[in-house]
């Protein structure tokens, strides 16, 4: 049984909880249980602490991982001596339950380290990232030491990396790229030895690019470090700039489908005029908006991605070849589920084979059936149009 391949957001724990509690009480009983893991997805923050020296490029950083650049609204002031000492919250402007902090570097306090340590309320956050454009300095070692202390992750970024390779340019010296990082690299990674830092992984970054240097490695360690629903929120924050992306963001709405599907199940027959059978259209409607705002291909992430890949917008708009990039009404869910009716019942068996604690929850033709046949075939949609937005963003494939 490839249970875990297909992960479905239950844990087999949970399925058995949710059947035998659906044996007792009724289907009705699991609604709250289902209700809540829904919900402690969409109520799930993420506080990503950002900190390093005065310019060392904290802002743009956070700018970039936000899908933005100076200029768009909502996006951090670069290139500017920060005169806050405050730490500054700048939401995703597409998932504001993550949220990235500007934190302003030890070094540009006026009092010491430890009140800094105090002043910041580091236990708030839930990974951090110290960024450098030059050397890490003692402070930031210590600053990686008191994090590690509570039990934290922390990631050091070197950024600017463009500027390192021009200057070997403009010196006339001929060089090997990839031998030029390594030196970067080893030479950050022992100033931090030294600082006490015990085997520190250091990412090589270019703030305006989000897909060279270590930037695409470093994205994929963030997420990968983090728990389940952590990991999801992340990866669904992320800003569709590689096939891989999108590929990661489809498993995890797979997940939300199953979750979907059997709240759908569950809350059960709420009749549709007009249809044979019964199902939760709001919670399709509400899905399919998610699903495509998750996926870049709504108008504000679109616009982002222009900018990110310098093509202007219409290229990518003429990637985009779906009715569900339009409006989302009951009539027009209604449609695409008289269209989904007729295979739903094939797809039937396969599916409650494949799961067969929730098979034996639901039958054919059910509402259960209905939502997970509908989403899967408009995420599936919506994926082959992200990727070909990205395609086309990016030349890449
Ligand atoms: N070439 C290059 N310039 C960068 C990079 N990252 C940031 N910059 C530039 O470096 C300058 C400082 O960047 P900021 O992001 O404002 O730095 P900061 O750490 O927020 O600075 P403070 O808020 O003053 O502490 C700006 O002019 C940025 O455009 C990069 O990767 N490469
Ligand atoms: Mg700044």
């Amino acid at each position: 049984m490839a249970q875990s391949s297909t992960s479905p957001f239950f844990s087999l724990e949970e399925l058995k909880n949710l059947k035998s509690t659906s044996e007792t009480g009724g289907l009705e009983k699991v609604v709250p249980l289902i209700q809540r893991k829904v919900n402690e997805l969409d109520n799930t923050e993420l506080n990503i602490a950002v900190t390093g020296e005065t310019g060392a490029g904290k802002s743009t950083f956070i700018n970039t991982m936000r899908g933005l650049r100076k200029n768009d609204k909502g996006a951090a002031k670069t290139g500017v001596k920060e005169t806050t000492m405050e730490p500054t919250p700048y939401p995703h402007p597409n998932l504001p339950n993550v949220c990235f902090w500007d934190l302003p570097g030890i070094g540009s306090m006026k009092f010491p380290a430890n009140k800094y340590m105090e002043k910041m309320k580091l236990k708030k956050y839930n990974f951090f990232i110290i960024v450098s454009d030059t050397r890490f300095t003692e402070n930031d070692a210590k600053l990686a030491k008191e994090i590690k202390q509570l039990g934290k992750n922390f990631y050091f970024v070197r950024s600017k990396i463009d500027n390192d390779l021009n200057s070997l340019k403009m010196e006339g010296v001929k060089f090997n790229t990839d031998e030029e990082l390594e030196k970067i690299r080893k030479y950050s990674v022992s100033n931090l030895k030294q600082a006490g830092i015990s085997s520190p992984s250091v990412f090589l970054i270019l703030n305006f690019k989000v897909n060279e240097f270590d930037f695409p490695a470093l994205k994929e360690t963030l997420a990968n470090n983090l728990d389940d629903i952590k990991k999801q929120v992340f990866l669904l924050s992320l800003q569709n700039t590689t096939l891989e992306i999108i590929e990661e963001k489809r498993k995890e709405l797979v997940k939300r489908i199953w979750m979907l599907a059997i709240l759908s199940g569950a809350v059960g027959a709420v009749p549709i005029p007009g249809l044979s059978f019964a199902c939760d259209i709001g919670i399709l409607m509400t899905a399919i908006i998610d699903f495509r705002k998750y996926l870049g291909l709504d108008d504000a992430s679109l616009q982002r991605l222009t900018i990110m890949a310098g093509k202007p917008v219409e290229v990518l708009k003429a990637e985009v070849k779906t009715p569900l990039v339009g409006e989302i009404s009951v009539e027009f869910v209604k449609r695409m589920l008289v269209g989904s009716a007729v295979d739903a019942i094939s797809v039937a068996e396969a599916v409650l084979n494949f799961i067969p604690v929730i098979g034996s929850l639901f039958g054919a033709g059910s509402s259960f059936l209905m939502t997970y046949k509908l989403l899967n075939d408009a995420l599936n949609e919506l994926t082959e149009n992200a990727q070909r937005v990205v395609k086309a963003a990016f030349g890449t494939d």
